[in-house]
């Protein structure tokens, strides 16, 4: 089995420092907590930026400062969100891939998110996909549902994302598939082949999925986007716990863990 790529999201667009106060949210915090996720183990960051009053936000200026903060202290893969925030224009959500980031997420389609819409129309997702084709960017492409999965499958087979493609299961939200494990197999037996997965569990499925991930042959992805709780009623202290945690579970299960090198290549990143 391939060694294991930990992704840290340790940011996202939703949480706040209310929820819990070790949330990162400036450049120099959130370069600090990648490098501490890369000590512990993680070999991609996802990264979301916010603005001076902690809002999710998709400057170029943001992610540029804070992907050269990240830069300066460790060579841990950076993913750009080109998801952003509920509700941002699909030209902000792609501004930032100016940059040529090494990876950013590709979302497969459309769903219900808390109250609202997370909205990805087709022809915003091709446009999407089209810019990380030309740059040269890595798309993770993520799914929340079946049908999602088997419409970036379509995207494959005609040629809008390079195989091997990447994908990133995330189960357990409230509107798509839940956290059963069960759901990790539906959709890695859908995958193109040669094709490689994450599991990105929501809540208490963060730690759930992580082991079945790993038996799997599928990579993990952790961190307070997704799970604020190291355990129940209580509050992670930093990303990196989290990762650290997922590394002990791999060493247990004796799958080993990928540096930022061996990341790149298992992912085919050039
Ligand atoms: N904030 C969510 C609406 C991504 O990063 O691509 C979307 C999200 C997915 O976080
Ligand atoms: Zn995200």
């Amino acid at each position: 089995m391939e060694k294991l790529i930990i992704t840290a999201a340790i940011t996202g667009a939703e949480t706040t420092k209310k929820q819990n106060p070790a949330l990162p949210c400036t450049a120099i915090e959130q370069a600090e907590e990648a490098y501490r996720c890369w000590q512990a183990g993680a070999s991609v960051v996802h990264l979301h930026v916010r603005d001076e009053k902690q809002s999710p936000s998709q400057s170029v200026e943001l992610f540029e400062k804070t992907s050269q903060e990240i830069r300066n202290r460790c060579d841990i893969i950076i993913q750009y969100s080109t998801g952003g925030a509920v509700g941002a224009s699909i030209a902000d959500r792609l501004a930032p891939l100016n940059l040529k980031p090494e990876m950013a997420s590709l979302n497969a389609g459309s769903i219900n998110f808390g109250n609202e819409v997370f909205e990805n129309l087709p022809k915003d997702i091709l446009a999407l996909a089209a810019k990380m084709k030309l740059d040269n960017i890595k798309p993770e492409v993520e799914v929340y549902d079946l049908g999602m999965l088997e419409y970036a499958v379509t995207l494959v087979k005609q040629g809008y994302l390079d195989q091997p493609a990447h994908f990133q299961f995330v189960l357990g939200t409230k509107h798509g598939l839940s956290g059963d494990p069960e759901n990790i197999f539906l959709l890695r037996n859908k995958l193109p082949a040669g094709s490689t997965f994450a599991v990105a569990g929501i809540g208490r499925h963060q730690l759930q999925l992580a082991p079945v991930a790993i038996v799997a042959g599928g990579h993990v992805r952790v961190g307070f986007e997704d799970n604020i709780y190291f355990s129940k009623g209580v509050l992670a202290k930093s990303n990196a716990d989290l990762v650290e945690r997922v590394s002990l579970l791999a060493k247990t299960l004796q799958r080993e863990i990928a540096g930022p090198a061996e990341a790149r290549k298992i992912l085919g990143i050039t």
